[in-house]
C-alpha cells in the first residue's frame, strides 16, 4: 500500500501553492532535495560557488546581511544564476516584528529582499500580523514564506504548543506560507514543504548550540522534505564533491521513504 506521494505528485495537488509546485518540480527534475546554505562573507566567492553548485541543488539559501561587500549587482547576478541552473533563492532573514515593520524590512532598505528572493522565513512569535505584513509585499510577486516551527539549536523554545501554533498560522495563510523550518514533519498535509537545517553526514554539534542530524535520519525517519546544509559543504576540502554526496545521499533517503 502506497502511503507517500512523490514530490512530482505533490506538485499537481489542487491546493498546492504555485511556488511550492515549482520547487517540487525542480526537486523531481534535478533529483535533488538539497538546499545549500552559502554562509559566506564575500559576494564574489558566493556567486562563484553558486555557479559551481547550482546544478546540484533545488534551493540556494543566503544570509545577505553577512556579506561585507554587498551591492545591488549581487542580486542581479544571483538571480541570473538561479535562472541558469534552475534553483530557487531563499534569504534566511527570519522576520520577527509587527506586520508594518516586516513589510518595510522585506520590501525596502538596502537589500530589497522581496525583489530577488523567492522564499523567506519568519518567526511566529509576533502572531499572524508578521505573515500578513510579509504577504502584503510577497503575494503580488508570487513569493512564498516558511514559518519557523522548530529550530535546530539546543534549548530552542520553539517546541510543543508553539510548533502547533506555527502550523495553525500556516493553515490560515496558505496563500503565502508554503511550509516550515522544522526538525521533523509536523503535518500530513502534502501541500506544505518541510525543510530541515542542522544536517551533516555525521551527527554532532558545533560548540555554539547547533545540533546535527544525518540526511538519512531527516528525510527517511523524520519525514522532512529538504535538507539544508551549510558547513558540511563549505568546510569540505572539495565543496562540489561534498555537495554531490549530500545530493545523492538525500535522494537515496527520499526514494527509500517512498518505498522504491
Ligand atoms: P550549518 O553550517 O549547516 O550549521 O548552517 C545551517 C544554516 O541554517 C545557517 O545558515 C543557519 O542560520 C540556518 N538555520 C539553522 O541552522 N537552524 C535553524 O533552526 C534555522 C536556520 Br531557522
Amino acid at each position: 500500500q502506497k502511503t507517500e506521494l512523490s514530490y512530482a505528485e505533490r506538485a499537481k495537488l489542487p491546493n498546492v501553492h504555485p511556488l511550492a509546485a515549482k520547487l517540487l518540480n525542480i526537486m523531481e527534475e534535478k533529483s535533488s532535495n538539497l538546499c545549500v546554505s552559502l554562509d559566506l562573507t564575500s559576494s564574489e566567492e558566493l556567486l562563484q560557488l553558486a555557479d559551481s553548485l547550482g546544478p546540484l541543488v533545488c534551493i540556494l539559501k543566503t544570509h545577505v546581511d553577512i556579506l561585507k561587500d554587498y551591492t545591488a549587482d549581487f542580486n542581479q547576478k544571483l538571480q541570473a544564476l538561479a535562472e541558469k541552473h534552475n534553483f530557487l533563492i531563499f534569504e534566511d532573514r527570519k522576520f520577527a516584528d509587527i506586520g508594518n515593520t516586516v513589510k518595510h524590512q522585506y520590501d525596502g532598505g538596502v537589500y530589497q529582499i522581496s525583489s530577488w528572493s523567492h522564499i523567506v522565513n519568519a518567526h511566529v512569535v509576533p502572531g499572524p500580523g508578521v505573515v500578513q505584513g510579509l504577504g502584503a509585499v510577497g503575494k503580488p510577486l508570487g513569493r512564498g514564506c516558511l514559518l519557523i516551527a522548530q529550530m535546530s539549536s539546543q534549548g530552542s523554545l520553539a517546541t510543543g504548543e508553539y510548533t502547533q501554533a506555527a502550523l495553525k498560522m500556516a493553515e490560515d495563510h496558505s496563500d503565502f506560507v508554503i511550509g516550515f523550518i522544522c526538525g521533523s514533519k509536523i503535518t500530513k498535509r502534502p501541500e506544505f514543504i518541510h525543510m530541515t537545517p542542522g544536517v551533516q553526514m555525521k551527527a554532532g554539534g558545533d560548540g555554539f548550540g547547533q545540533q546535527y542530524t544525518t540526511p538519512e535520519e531527516v528525510l527517511c525517519n523524520k519525514g522532512s522534505d529538504v535538507i539544508i546544509v551549510g558547513r558540511g559543504i563549505l568546510e569540505a576540502p572539495d565543496r562540489r564533491t561534498a555537495a554531490e554526496s549530500y545530493r545523492k545521499c538525500g535522494w537515496k533517503a527520499y526514494t527509500k521513504r517512498l518505498g522504491q
